[in-house]
């Protein structure tokens, strides 16, 4: 710490964190060290400072008051699945779906090499105390983070994502615990050297998890996922290790209040991987027809998820904002979030309309005759047409907080959590997977969430069309073994079952079954309310399905359809389980199971075996 003041305030008593921060700022070379408070005014100067720095753009405030618009190195776009690694002692404690490095290799490249790249790392840059509790601030259900990051815009983000600042360390006392996250976009400044916009390592990026010992070190990344390392990182990969040694369960799930019209009110959690529409059915308004129907807003990404001495399960939304992807997000899609976004946001990778305003494709209306891209280019739909340019990054994304929503719940804050009715798990299947099916047990359950899917549409997993499996939608953010992670779901079965409670229905939907015009045949957003009541009714005893091979479906006449025309036959095509296409599938199945075999649940293995009975018969 020669020549650096670590400037921490008089409320700062955690000798651990205190110590901490000193070798970070020595390793890292910090120019100086500024512990952020949470403040409006510190808000307000940060972004100012953005402003002046030309990381963000200011809007115009008649249009978007108090925003901004940053746009990232287009080296910096995205998550980065294949630099994350999960480096536990044991390889095998990483399993076969993370990266994996002995941890000792990896602070050897990281830390305490010659060349190790956190050395120097945060030369001619302030390093900022980031303090976050992820959840209610002293919720039995919470953890608290520090983050140091040489990243301004990684502060103000964090102020939105997470309940940050001088409340969160005069928690912590003098001996509180903390997960330490220590970030840094990988772009030391040398003496005089100017600054650019978004600063970031355009070559080098890793995003570590180190799971015995609890700790995130994320370097050359400025963007999302990779740097606000409340979210994925802790929320998720630290925090399911947490989850597996203490008895609770971090999840990648939205979660809602669902009230019926007699006014009772539910709370169902839902998983879906990245990129099939979590934030719009967490922000869902049912249809008119339904309209007795209420749903409203906990979270729309993460679940942190305890059993209660009552044998319920409580739930928490860890996160206090939305980090949401913009493209494709209108007043038909999600109209909550539309109206979210017309203050206080943080755009990334958005486009700049000539008023000072921001557009993304699939915003309603006609598209601006001229933008600024994401990229700094002029933009025009004919220069589109002409070269398929986007005016918007498709992973473009809004930071936003939660209290910004019209349908939040009245209880996303509360610090006891909800308890949770139902869970369901999604895939995108264009095939093969119904509309809805309810498991018989927790077992059955387990084994659909296990066992899920999408087709990948992007060009960057490969071929389009192809089932990529993403077990209970954690397949990039579970931070240990997959197959002990199941091995923990199912236990909890036993767990709750001691207590002797009802353990929440688990449900799995598909919204995305093709006809064989290629098109979608549900019509999704607020028509998955008729889907969401007849599980709730399920759920009350009320409502009627068909069993099948692996669980109970709807029929025709046991879901809502007033105020849709939809015809038998089209539900005939997405509520089937044929057994050819099973038999198939299964398959796929095995592969999996294959993959994971290293300490896989016989549980799982019997249910296929008895799957495929059935469908022998
Ligand atoms: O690309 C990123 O850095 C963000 S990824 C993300 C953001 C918000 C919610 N979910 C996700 C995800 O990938 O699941
Ligand atoms: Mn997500």
């Amino acid at each position: 710490m020669e020549g650096l003041r670590l400037n921490a305030p008089a409320y700062v008593k955690n000798a651990r964190l205190l110590a901490w921060v000193a070798e970070i700022a020595t390793l890292t070379e910090a120019k100086d060290v500024y512990w952020c408070d949470g403040s409006q005014e510190e808000y307000d100067r940060l972004c100012q400072q953005l402003v002046d720095a030309g990381t963000f753009k200011r809007l115009n405030p008649a249009k978007r008051a108090n925003s901004f618009l940053a746009c990232s190195d287009p080296s910096d776009v995205a998550r980065v699945e294949d630099r994350t690694f999960i480096c536990s002692e044991k390889k095998e404690d990483a399993g076969p779906t993370n990266n994996w490095m002995a941890p000792a290799e990896m602070r050897g490249l990281l830390q305490t090499g010659d060349k190790a790249l956190f050395k120097g790392a945060m030369r001619g840059r302030t390093l900022y105390v980031i303090p976050f509790s992820m959840g209610p601030i002293g919720s039995p259900i919470a953890h608290i983070g520090v983050e140091l990051s040489d990243s301004p815009y990684v502060a103000v983000n964090m102020r939105i994502m997470t309940r940050m600042g001088r409340a969160v360390v005069e928690l912590l006392g003098t001996d509180g615990e903390f997960v330490p996250c220590v970030h840094t976009v990988g772009a030391p400044l040398a003496d005089g050297q100017a600054d650019v916009a978004w600063p970031c390592n355009p070559t080098t990026k890793y995003i570590v998890h180190y799971p015995e010992t609890r700790e995130i070190w994320s370097y050359g990344s400025g963007y999302g996922g990779n740097a606000l390392l409340g979210k994925k990182c802790f929320a998720l990969r630290i925090a399911s290790t947490m989850g597996r040694d203490q008895g609770w369960l971090a999840e990648h799930m939205l979660i809602l209040g669902v009230t019926s019209p007699a006014g009772k009110k539910y709370h169902v959690a839902a998983a879906f991987p990245s990129a099939c529409g979590k934030t719009n059915f967490a922000m869902l308004i049912p249809p008119q027809s339904l309209n007795g129907w209420k749903v409203t807003t906990i979270g729309d990404d993460i679940a942190w998820i305890k059993p209660h001495a009552d044998g319920r399960l409580y739930a928490i939304n860890p996160e206090a904002g939305y980090f949401g992807v913009a493209p494709g997000t209108n007043f038909k899609t999600n109209p909550n979030c539309m109206q979210s976004l017309g203050r206080d946001v943080i755009f990334t990778n958005v486009a700049l309309t000539d008023d000072g305003d921001v557009w993304w494709e699939g915003m309603d209306g006609e598209p601006p005759a001229h933008a600024i891209d994401w990229q700094g280019k002029d933009w025009t739909p004919q220069i589109a047409k002409e070269t398929g340019a986007k005016a918007a990054h498709p992973n473009a994304r809004f930071t936003v907080a939660a209290t910004n929503n019209p349908a939040l719940d009245p209880a996303w804050d509360d610090a006891s959590g909800v308890a949770i009715d139902a869970f369901i798990f999604g895939g995108r299947r264009s095939t093969t997977v119904p509309l809805v099916t309810e498991a018989r047990n927790w077992m059955e359950g387990v084994y659909m969430a296990a066992t899920m899917g999408s087709e990948t549409t992007a060009a960057a997993f490969g071929a389009q069309g192809v089932v990529r499996r993403d077990p209970f939608a954690m397949l990039p953010f579970c931070g240990y073994n997959m197959s002990d992670y199941f091995q923990h779901w199912l236990d909890m079965e036993q767990r709750l079952e001691a207590t002797g409670h009802t353990l929440p229905k688990i449900f799995c939907v598909n919204w995305f079954r093709k006809g064989a015009d290629g098109k979608f045949v549900w019509p999704g957003y607020g028509d998955n309310m008729r889907v969401l009541k007849w599980m709730i009714e399920r759920v009350e005893g009320q409502a009627q399905g068909e069993e099948h091979f692996f669980g109970i479906s709807p029929r025709y006449d046991d879901l809502e359809w007033a105020g849709l025309d939809f015809s038998r036959e089209q539900f005939a095509g997405i509520i089937d389980a044929s057994p050819a296409a099973w038999r198939e599938e299964l398959k796929l199945h095995d592969e999996l199971f294959t993959q994971l075999a290293y300490h896989l649940p016989q549980a799982l293995k019997d249910t296929k075996a008895r799957i495929e009975t059935h469908l022998a018969d």
